[in-house]
């Protein structure tokens, strides 16, 4: 019984005659050029991917003997293929590869300008070969738009996931490490066929033990993982204890401008780099959700973050530094404090004061991933100061993995939002890309959604999340419907009716969620702690700044500089003169940036009330359809995943009346405004 553990890679005999003749002339043999690290996981992975599909065992060459031949080869053996590859040298880089037909359609050249891209382009053939593509035309060039592409695992070495909705981690367990090299290596092999590059594998909050791991203790096992991650082309990074020198080092402060403390973290950099040589750097939530950081010596974030810089620097390593700093200890009666704005004022007067290898790591909203919100002010508003931009795959607030949430039509809204920071076609993704600003590194990461659960992320269609964010870290310019047909496609096979239904169901599922959950960007509205199922006031009265000020009359935050906390002027001045008016401010984000009453007329004609009332009917009306959608699906997919899948659509659908009730009553009951339908109101 299937289980879902090969994800997209699940490389499905192949039996049709057709394709068979169509592909089995270039399947005879691997003609290795040379064999690097890299290209050795790209023969290997060929190799499995052949075999399982078609029941061909490739043989190796070291010539090219004419035909029936997949060629792998980089420009440090250009001699080797240089009637192929044209003036491809200079289009190609670091990354990047050329697939192609070559040899009077006999063979097919897989070309990278190192070994990482002949990685990359090999699992492009197989994603070709898997969905069924012909192969006797390719000639594809591809660069990653993104330099760095990354993931963040939120994974605690007691075993347990930080936001974690699959399981365990499969990392770590009992304060040691997991001996599962081989689970490690499939985690390693999936992230690189999506297109990721580097990993930090240890959570944000670094706490005792895990501040270790920087230490002779466990830099033996972290040197062991990092060997698995850099055949599949991934660098290592670890999170950080910023307050390491205190903690390890035994001295009594972490001031950063301490010459001990800095001593300490060179040494400290130094040790690292002798197990790791190509260890990526550090990642260091600082000053942020009571974790220690520069602020406890009246340093600022630029002090803090320099300092680790210098000490990785002679190491070519890198400071990924989290922007995710706010008062989580506010008055709720305090409304002139907005946790919005709380990453820009900290960051924002810093640009410039960032060494070269200091990356800011920025969520993509201001708040904390939820289902809608606005994108940060913080892209493009620090021209000189290196960023990242942090998407949550983990799905915290969108159904933690029981509800299907497919996030990549929200991060597409996300990375082409036109900042203005250039003027008019600044969007996300070119500021994270680095074509506006000369950044010295710059790119894309995430909080992994993956655990130690057979099928990797508990609800086997949140693995298209994973997928799809790679792909989009590759190319952002990718659509959806490209992303979402591919990893149907690759996931579940080719038939056009399971193929129609699950991407019609992916795409709508973001939708659904926002309308049963909570109304017009204001977020929240979920039970305290494990952030799930409805709760309406459940962080109203509580010190973490996440209100939405509901009474009588209205709702939603006033972030407008004319009456409320001045949020809206944190954008460049188009966005803020989007936000601003209630005019012009879009629906959707309506009670992100105002408090409005119940009777406010939105853009769609209706009143706030109705809406929130035909929304929350609607996603639950919607959120029993998905079941529906799956369930006609039944003989088409294998039992394992069937069932798994359908286990949480029905759960979905029933939590889906929950939330629709509670907020509907909630409301009704605050406004005393009835339904204009009559529907069932408690
Ligand atoms: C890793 C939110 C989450 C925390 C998380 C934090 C962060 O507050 O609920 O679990 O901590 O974000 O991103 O640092």
């Amino acid at each position: 019984m299937a289980n879902g553990y090969e994800a997209w890679l699940q490389y499905s005999r192949i039996t049709d005659s057709t394709l068979l003749a169509d592909y089995t002339p270039f399947l005879k043999q691997i003609v290795l050029a040379e064999e690097t690290l890299l290209i050795h996981s790209a023969k290997q992975e060929l190799q499995k991917g052949i075999s399982s599909m078609f029941g061909i065992t490739l043989e190796l060459s070291t010539v090219i003997e004419g035909d029936s031949s997949i060629i792998l080869a980089t420009e440090s053996k250009d001699e080797f293929v240089q009637d192929y590859i044209g003036d491809v040298k200079e289009q190609l880089h670091e990354e990047g590869y050329l697939l192609k037909t070559i040899n009077d359609k006999k063979s097919i050249l897989i070309y990278g300008k190192t070994d990482k891209g002949v990685l990359y382009g090999a699992f492009h053939l197989l994603r070709l070969i898997q969905t069924q593509q012909s192969l006797n035309n390719i000639d594809v060039i591809e660069n990653p738009k993104n330099q760095l592409r990354m993931i963040n695992e939120w994974d605690n070495m007691d075993g347990s996931v930080e936001r974690g909705y699959a399981g365990k981690s499969i990392f770590f367990e009992d304060n040691h490490f997991v001996r599962d090299w081989d689970r490690i290596r499939d985690y390693a092999r999936m992230l690189s066929s999506a297109g990721l590059n580097a990993i930090a594998f240890n959570n944000v909050n670094v706490h005792e033990v895990e501040s270790k791991l920087i230490t002779p203790e466990f830099l033996p096992d972290v040197v062991k993982v990092a060997d698995i991650f850099r055949a599949y082309g991934i660098k290592t990074f670890l999170s950080i204890n910023y307050a390491s020198p205190i903690q390890l080092g035994g001295l009594n402060t972490a001031d950063p401008l301490d010459e001990d403390v800095r001593e300490w973290w060179k040494e400290k950099a130094k040790e690292i780099y002798s197990y790791i040589p190509d260890f990526g750097g550090v990642l260091v939530k600082a000053d942020s959700e009571h974790r220690p950081g520069p602020f406890t010596y009246n340093r600022t974030h630029a002090d803090g973050a320099n300092m680790l810089a210098e000490a990785v620097k002679p190491f070519g390593g890198i400071v990924l530094w989290r922007c995710f700093v706010y008062n989580c200890m506010q008055d709720w009666r305090d409304r002139s404090t907005d946790r919005a704005r709380a990453a820009y004022d900290h960051f924002k007067p810093l640009d410039g004061q960032f060494h070269e290898n200091v990356v800011l790591q920025i969520k993509n909203g201001p708040m904390d991933f939820q289902v809608r919100e606005g994108v940060s002010p913080l892209f493009g508003s620090m021209p000189k100061t290196n960023q990242v931009l942090e998407f949550q795959v983990a799905q915290e607030y969108t159904g933690q993995q029981r509800h299907v949430c497919y996030l990549i039509p929200q991060w597409k809204e996300i990375l082409d939002f036109d900042t203005y920071a250039n003027g008019e076609g600044t969007p996300v993704k070119s500021i994270v890309d680095g074509s506006h600003f000369s950044y010295t590194h710059c790119g894309i990461t995430a909080v992994s959604n993956i655990g130690n659960d057979e099928n990797w992320t508990g609800h086997t269609l949140a693995q298209a999340n994973l997928y799809g964010y790679g792909r989009l870290t590759w190319n952002p310019d990718l659509s959806s419907d490209e992303i979402t047909d591919e990893w149907v496609k690759l996931t579940f096979g080719i038939d056009p009716e399971v193929v129609n239904e699950v991407t019609d169901m992916l795409l709508h599922s973001w939708g659904i969620y926002e309308n049963y959950t909570s109304p017009l960007g204001v977020g929240w509205m979920i039970n305290p702690e494990h952030h799930y199922g409805p709760n309406v006031d459940g962080y109203e009265y509580s010190v973490w700044g996440t209100y939405h000020f509901s009474d009588c009359k209205g709702m939603g935050v006033d972030r407008t500089i004319a009456t409320g906390t001045g949020y809206t002027g944190q954008y460049f001045k188009e966005n803020t003169e989007m936000y601003e008016s209630l005019e012009t401010c879009p629906d959707e984000l309506l009670l992100f940036f105002h408090h409005v009453p119940y009777t406010h007329v939105l853009k769609s004609g209706k009143t706030v009330i109705q809406h929130i009332y035909d929304t929350h009917f609607e996603g639950a009306d919607q959120a029993e359809g998905l079941k529906q959608q799956w369930l006609a699906l039944e003989g088409k997919i294998d039992e394992g995943r069937f069932k798994g899948i359908l286990e949480r659509l029905e759960h979905q659908a029933e939590h889906s009346k929950e939330w629709r009730d509670i907020i509907n009553t909630y409301y009704y009951r605050k406004s005393g405004i009835p339904d204009d339908h009559n529907r069932k109101i408690y």
